[in-house]
């Protein structure tokens, strides 16, 4: 089974990895470099079986990036959390006030000047994938920033059309300029396609991988990317090949890891799209279904902020 890699990947970090300190203070088993692969043929999805995975949340964030949005606000509306803690932590550091996390999410839902002022992340994935800033001359040697940016994902639906036998197909969150105003650095920093006898297959590099809670988001996300390149493109899905840098277990993770190592995965869940919409941009989570997809019980765990 397709997730038996995961798993194995799982017991061999938890029973092997290095104890280390991170960022977050929880500390971490962890590894430098792994490499997973995924067939997409016939529609199929790598979704984890041994536990659920709310895959819509990552759709509705991979749509989010694609719109260019980098303020939680439309998430929150959509009942996405996944990036409320860091304007939480934000606001409470900056004003003082302890508000909890529901009434911080329903002040930036009803209140647009609020959210403007408190939901925004600076420059995330969807302000780099879509419009990473460009410089025109301004004379006398000085530069100004163009109003529009590199789009690089209308760019890669041109390459991956126009010149389908290219080794750059590539686009990437890291903008180095402005990595220090970003509320957190891209983890899932560099995508790379590659036409192969009708078919594409994406790749991932994800600098940063917390193996118990985000990676079943991520490599949905490269999932569900590949397939909508591949229908925008008149190809076949191929496979997915995900790479992970620092790809560690946080600590307080050990009954999440138990559990699951001890499941079996099964099934094969399938990840149909309803529409083909005109451009990479016209998506709606109407579009996307799961089918055949009957996993174990959800595994509640802590994430480290
Ligand atoms: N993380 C992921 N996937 C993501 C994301 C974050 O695994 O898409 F946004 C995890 C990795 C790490 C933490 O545990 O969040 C980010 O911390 P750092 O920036 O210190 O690597």
């Amino acid at each position: 089974h397709y997730e038996q890699q995961y798993l194995d990947l799982m017991r061999r970090i938890w029973t092997q990895g290095d104890e280390r300190i991170d960022r977050t203070g929880v500390g971490t088993r962890s590894i430098l470099g792994a490499t997973m692969r995924f067939s997409l043929a016939g529609d199929a999805v790598p979704l984890l079986t041994t536990k659920r995975v709310y895959w819509k949340a990552a759709a509705r964030e991979m749509l989010w990036f694609l719109s260019g949005d980098t303020n939680i606000r439309e998430l929150v509306r959509q009942g996405v959390h996944i990036w409320t803690d860091w304007p939480l932590d934000a606001y409470r550091k900056a004003t003082g006030e302890m508000i909890d996390r529901d009434a911080f999410e329903a002040r930036i839902v009803d209140d647009a000047d609020f959210a403007a002022r408190w939901g925004e992340l600076g420059p995330v994935y969807g302000a780099q994938w879509v419009n990473w800033p460009r410089y025109e001359p301004a004379g006398d040697g000085l530069y100004r920033r163009a109003d529009k940016g590199h789009n690089q994902i209308a760019d890669l639906v041109d390459g991956i059309r126009n010149n389908p036998g290219s080794r750059r197909l590539l686009f990437t969150g890291w903008n180095v300029a402005e990595i220090s105003q970003m509320a957190l650095p891209p983890c899932h920093m560099t995508y790379q396609f590659q036409v192969s006898s009708g078919r594409l297959n994406g790749l991932l590099f994800q600098r940063s991988c917390d193996l118990g809670l985000g990676f079943a988001f991520n490599i949905f996300g490269l999932s569900m990317m590949t397939r909508m390149l591949a229908q925008q493109c008149d190809l076949e899905p191929g496979e997915v090949v995900w790479q992970g840098g620092d790809v560690h277990l946080y600590l307080n993770h050990a009954a999440l890891v138990e559990e699951q190592i001890s499941r079996t995965p099964g099934g094969a869940p399938v990840l149909r799209i309803n529409r083909r919409p005109s451009s990479m941009f016209d998506y709606r989570i109407e579009d996307f279904e799961v089918q055949n997809y009957a996993p174990q019980a959800h595994i509640a765990a802590p994430v480290a902020v």
